[in-house]
C-alpha cells in the first residue's frame, strides 16, 4: 500500500532554481498513481480528505461559471466534442459573440454567485484578430470583480502575453487523457502540441487550468497515467477539471459507446480522490456531467476533495444542474460557495 507520496526526484522539467541547481519536485509515476487507484474505497477516500483538509476549508466550493463565446464549426476532431463541424450532432455554427453580451451573462454570474467566469471558444487556436474581441471581454469580465478564464485552444506567439496583459487570471486547455490513449480520442493534433500551450500559458505568467475526461472507454491504468501527468506538471495545474463524459449523439465517442456511462460511478470518485493526494494544493473541479451523476455521487466527490464546479444552467453546448438545484445540494451537505 503507497502510504507516502513517492520519492523525491529530478522533475521531468529540471527548471533551475536560485543557485543554478535543477529544482527536485516530487514527481508521480503512473505506478504509484495505480496503486492509489488500488487501495480499498475507504483508505483511498479518508486518505483524500487528510489530504483536503491540510491544504483546503473542509466545506467550501468555488463557483465558475462557463459561457460559450463562439460555438461549434470547429476544424478538430476531438471524438468527444459536440461542436467539430464534422461531427453531426446539431451544434451549428455560430459567430463569435459580442462584448456587451458576454458581459452581461458575465454580471448575471456574478450575481448568482460565482467568482469565476470562463469563456471558451470552439476554435483549433485563435487568430491573432479572433483575439481583439476576447482581450476586450477580458478586460470588461475583470472589471466586473470577477476572475476570468479563457479556453481558446492553441495559442501561438505573443498570444499568451497579449491575454496576460488583458488581465486572464486561468488558461483552461486539457490533456484530456492519457498519452497512450490521445490518439483513439484525437487525430487532429498531439498531446505535445497540448504541452506547448501549458507552457506559453506558464511562460506568461497566467495560472494553468488543466484536467481531462474519463468515461471514454479507457483503462484504470490509463486514468492513473493522466492523473501522473498532471501531477508531474512543474509546477502542477492550480485548476485540475476532471469531466465525466458528456456522450453527444453523432460524436463518434456516442457511436462507440451507445450513450452508456462507461465508467462505473464510484470509479470516477475515485479519479476524484487520486487527483486530490497527487495535486494536495490544486482545486479539483468536478466538471463535466454532474447533471448524470446525481447528488450522492457528486456528495461523493466532494467528500474525495472536490473543492469547485461548474455553476449555471449549461456548460458550453450541453446542460448543467440548474442553479437551484445545486444551492439545494449544498444545503444538504453544508457547503458553502467559497
Ligand atoms: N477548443 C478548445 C480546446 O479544445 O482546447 C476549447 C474548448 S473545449 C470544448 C474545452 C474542453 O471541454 C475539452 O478539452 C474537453 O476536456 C471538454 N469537453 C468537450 N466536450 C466534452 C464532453 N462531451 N464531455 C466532457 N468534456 C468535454
Ligand atoms: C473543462 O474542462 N470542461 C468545460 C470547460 N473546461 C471548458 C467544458 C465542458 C464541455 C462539455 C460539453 C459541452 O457543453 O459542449
Ligand atoms: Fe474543437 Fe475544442 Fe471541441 Fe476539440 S474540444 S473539437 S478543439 S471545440
Amino acid at each position: 500500500m503507497l502510504d507516502h507520496p513517492p520519492s523525491t526526484r529530478a522533475s521531468a522539467a529540471r527548471t533551475p532554481a536560485a543557485g543554478g541547481e535543477p529544482r527536485r519536485m516530487p514527481r508521480w509515476s503512473t505506478d504509484d498513481v495505480a496503486a492509489l487507484f488500488e487501495l480499498p474505497f475507504s483508505d483511498l477516500l479518508f486518505r483524500a480528505q487528510q489530504v483536503h483538509r491540510a491544504h483546503h476549508a473542509p466545506n467550501a466550493v468555488q463557483l465558475s461559471t462557463l459561457l460559450s463565446i463562439k460555438t461549434g464549426g470547429c476544424p478538430e476532431d476531438c471524438g468527444y466534442c459536440p461542436q467539430a463541424a464534422r461531427h453531426h450532432t446539431g451544434v451549428a455554427s455560430g459567430p463569435v459573440l459580442d462584448v456587451g453580451a458576454v458581459l452581461d451573462a458575465a454580471r448575471a454570474a456574478k450575481g448568482a454567485g460565482a467568482t469565476r467566469f470562463c469563456m471558451g471558444a470552439a476554435w483549433r487556436g485563435p487568430k491573432d484578430r479572433d483575439l481583439e474581441p476576447v482581450l476586450d471581454m477580458v478586460r470588461g469580465v475583470k472589471a466586473l470583480g470577477l476572475e476570468t478564464c479563457c479556453t481558446l485552444g492553441m495559442l501561438r506567439d505573443g498570444q499568451a502575453e497579449s491575454l496576460a496583459a488583458a488581465g486572464l487570471d486561468y488558461y483552461n486547455h486539457n490533456l484530456d487523457t492519457s498519452p497512450e490513449f490521445y490518439g483513439e480520442i484525437v487525430t487532429t493534433r498531439g498531446q505535445d502540441d497540448r504541452l506547448d500551450t501549458l507552457a506559453r500559458v506558464r511562460e506568461a505568467g497566467i495560472r494553468v487550468c488543466c484536467g481531462g475526461i474519463v468515461g471514454m472507454g479507457e483503462s484504470r491504468r490509463a486514468r492513473a497515467a493522466l492523473i501522473a501527468q498532471l501531477a508531474s506538471l512543474d509546477p502542477p495545474p492550480e485548476s485540475v477539471p476532471i469531466n465525466h463524459l458528456v456522450q453527444v449523439e453523432g460524436t463518434p465517442l456516442h457511436a462507440k459507446l451507445h450513450g452508456e456511462s462507461a465508467i462505473d460511478p464510484l470509479e470516477f470518485v475515485r479519479t476524484i480522490a487520486v487527483a486530490r493526494v497527487t495535486m494536495p494544493a490544486s482545486t479539483v473541479r468536478l466538471s463535466a456531467g454532474r447533471r448524470e451523476l446525481g447528488e450522492a455521487v457528486q456528495a461523493l466527490c466532494f467528500l474525495a476533495g472536490a473543492n469547485s464546479v461548474f455553476y449555471g444552467d449549461r456548460l458550453l453546448t450541453t446542460g448543467n444542474p440548474d442553479v437551484g438545484a445545486d444551492r439545494a445540494l449544498f444545503a444538504k451537505l453544508g457547503i458553502a460557495p467559497a
